[in-house]
């Protein structure tokens, strides 16, 4: 990993983004947005590891990965957001820029609890309902800051 690595990290569930309620989320698949995320971070000269996972532990390794010199770090928590709170922590650990990206905006959505996310108050900033080109402006965002 080198300082021009950008990390793009995704919580449960959003493996199954393009498939299920494409209303809420859309019809793009992650593979989509990785390709979107790519191109993105490709055209300013950095690197781009993308993940999805459904289990804790192996978010949590990643961002022990990216703690020390990465370039920044895009996290859809998605439901780790709630109560996620060892992701809370090995967030604080990330010596670079945390980006909280939600495709939907929990702001306005069925249930209050969507918009009282535990890990914003970690995140350097967050995007909430710009779909999943809020992933792409996290992206552009990181390769602006450290550029
Ligand atoms: O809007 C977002 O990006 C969310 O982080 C998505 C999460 C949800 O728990 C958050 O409240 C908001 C995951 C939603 C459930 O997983 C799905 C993934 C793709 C398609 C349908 C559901």
């Amino acid at each position: 990993m080198t300082q021009k690595t950008i990390f793009v990290l995704n919580g449960p569930n959003l493996d199954h983004l393009g498939v299920r309620e494409p209303e809420i989320y859309g019809r793009e698949t992650l593979a989509d947005v990785e390709a979107m995320c790519r191109a993105e971070a490709d055209a300013a000269g950095f690197a781009l590891r993308f993940h999805q996972t459904n289990a804790e532990h192996e978010m949590i390794g990643w961002l022990h990965e990216a703690r020390v010199g990465a370039a920044g770090v895009v996290i859809n928590p998605a439901a780790f957001s709630y109560a996620g709170y060892p992701i809370l922590d090995a967030i604080k650990m990330v010596d670079s820029p945390v980006f909280e990206v939600h495709i939907s905006n929990t702001h306005r959505r069925e249930f209050e609890w969507r918009a009282n996310s535990i890990i914003t108050q970690v995140a350097t900033g967050m995007i909430t309902g710009f779909g999943v080109h809020g992933y792409v402006l996290a992206v552009r965002h990181i390769a602006h800051l450290r550029k």
